[in-house]
């Protein structure tokens, strides 16, 4: 460990990545110090240490998502025998959830700051940036100025909310930095967007009583299998959020009703309607302009302001980048997390297992739960060929949609394998409850290299969705109807 400068690792950025590489570099007896600060978002909201997931990202949003899917549990419940008064009353509180949430977050932002004080990384609440290659400055709410030396750093900066170059957007819309803490109900809701963000947030919305639209700007969920978003955002429409695609908004202004979006629809005709709430969910900017990276030398990529790391070194050897901050690798907090943790290790403890980006697993908290892993249709198509991939799939019955008669017409499954002798599975993909928890297990399987006999071979649990995974013998070639027989 070096004598020379202040610190072996400064951290800059105390989110997913930032926090679990510094705790794990000072486990190994490295003098840490992290620089976190929140710049607030327009309509300023801020928030503590920890970054996007545990503030305003993951944790608020699975649990407003686990808000909505209660609410739906309520009526599922009086079909099961509960007797519930006046159930056609029920109806979310929003002060109480937003509160119950937040007090939440403000929970895991004081462990996380005892939890540094226990690992003796130093937490510096300053803006931070480059002076020259090894030294960083951070400018204090106060406006003064912290200055240390440190012979590693890394950047960890992640990513903001974008908005729309059109009039009124900053002033009169919000992002998911302000969904979860807002003080009022957000009442009827436009979204603009439909990634993973979007569809999110109109799901919860949606699911918590508010009139909520989704505006498409051309496909739904893009990078993910096309067949399996459409499915969600079918089954989304079928529970009463509207979809306006092939539109792009052109104006958002305040008026006394209300927030006036004008758009331009596909055939090119401007429209209009009135919200409460206008929320845009177009994606996330990298935030490496604030960090004078020139004064270092490190190389941005002039298209998304992201850093080209090889093994999460930049171009400067001392200077290393993990998370959302990183050009094409998954924007999501485990993978943040492995990344800063292996980065650390071999740091401090010469380890040389590097982060594999590859099959990564992920779920989209829609109201019917998607999740997957490996390669979508699309993707294995392209890199495989048609003729050398097979794709088996089912639609299936969740036991726990008889009784209150649910829809389960998109609970929809698929396997993708290569059709040589081995049969190796490279994608799974499943529409049901609780997809998360169904497809991490099959992600470690995916590691291990599994083959689709393997995973026939496998006894399911019954009754569970996740089964059905096990269960899936037609292939799309068949053309057999994939709907249960029975
Ligand atoms: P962040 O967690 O964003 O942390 C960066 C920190 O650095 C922030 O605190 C920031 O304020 C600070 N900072 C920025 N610039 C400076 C500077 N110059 N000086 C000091 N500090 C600075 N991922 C999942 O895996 N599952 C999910 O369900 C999921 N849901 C999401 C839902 C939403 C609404 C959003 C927005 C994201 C979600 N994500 C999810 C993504 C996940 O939150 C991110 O991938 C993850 O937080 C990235 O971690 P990071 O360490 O790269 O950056
Ligand atoms: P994504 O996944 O990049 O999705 C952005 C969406 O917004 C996508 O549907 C885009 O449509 C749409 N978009 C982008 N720009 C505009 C403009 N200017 N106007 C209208 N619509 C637009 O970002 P998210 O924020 O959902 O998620 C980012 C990550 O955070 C995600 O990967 C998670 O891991 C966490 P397009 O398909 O480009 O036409």
């Amino acid at each position: 460990l070096s004598k020379q400068y202040m610190y072996d690792l400064v951290v800059l950025g105390g989110g997913s990545g930032g926090l679990a590489a510094a705790k794990q570099a000072a486990e190994l007896g490295a003098r840490v110090a992290v620089f976190d600060y929140v710049t607030p978002s327009p309509k300023g909201t801020k928030w503590g240490l920890g970054g996007t997931c545990v503030n305003v990202g993951c944790i608020p949003k699975k649990l407003m998502h686990q808000a909505a899917l209660l609410g739906e549990a309520v009526h599922e419940a009086a079909a099961f025998g509960w007797v519930i008064p006046d159930i056609k009353s029920v109806q979310i509180n929003w002060e109480a959830l937003s509160v119950a949430v937040q007090n939440h977050i403000k929970s895991v932002n004081w462990v996380t700051r005892v939890d540094l004080k226990n690992k003796k990384v130093e937490y510096i609440n300053a803006l931070g940036y480059f002076k020259d290659p090894h030294t960083i400055g951070g400018i204090m709410k106060n406006g003064e100025e912290n200055v240390v030396t440190a012979k590693n750093i890394l950047i960890a900066v992640g990513g903001r909310p974008k908005y729309p170059d059109i009039p009124g957007a900053i002033e009169n819309g919000i992002t998911s930095d302000d969904i979860f803490s807002l003080s009022q109900p957000p009442g009827k809701t436009l979204i603009v967007g439909a990634g993973y963000i979007g569809l999110e947030c109109a799901g919860f919305l949606n699911g918590l009583g508010y009139n909520t639209t989704v505006m498409v700007r051309s496909i739904i969920l893009r990078g993910f299998d096309q067949q399996m978003a459409n499915i969600i955002a079918e089954e989304m429409e079928q529970r009463g959020v509207h979809f306006i695609y092939q539109a792009k908004p052109k104006l958002i202004k305040k008026e006394a009703d209300g927030i006036l979006v004008h758009w331009v629809d596909k055939l090119g005709q401007v429209q209009k309607d009135v919200y409460d709430t206008v929320l845009f969910a177009i994606g996330r900017r990298a935030l490496t302009k604030d960090l004078k990276l020139e004064n270092a030398g490190v190389i941005c990529i002039p298209d998304d302001d992201k850093i080209d790391a090889v093994d999460e070194q930049t171009n400067v050897p001392h200077i290393y980048a993990v998370g959302d901050i990183l050009h094409k690798k998954p924007e999501l907090t485990p993978v943040a997390i492995h990344a800063g943790k292996l980065l650390s290790k071999r740091l401090f403890a010469n380890s040389s297992e590097t982060m594999d980006y590859t099959n990564i697993a992920t779920t989209v908290f829609s109201p019917l739960e998607y999740g997957c892993v490996g390669l979508s249709e699309e993707q294995a198509n392209i890199i495989y060929g048609e003729d050398n991939i097979e794709i088996y799939h089912a639609y299936y019955k969740p036991t726990e949609f008889f009784i209150p008669q649910k829809d389960n017409s998109h609970c929809y499954l698929k396997v993708v394998t290569l059709r040589n002798n081995d049969q190796k599975v490279i994608g799974m993909h499943f529409i049901g409850p609780n997809a998360g928890e169904v497809i991490q297990g099959f992600a470690t399987a995916i590691k291990s290299n599994l083959t689709f006999p393997i995973l026939k071979s496998t006894v399911g649990i019954h009754p569970t969705s996740a089964e059905e995974l096990i269960r899936v013998f037609i292939t799309k070639r068949s053309k057999m109807d994939p709907k249960p027989q029975s």
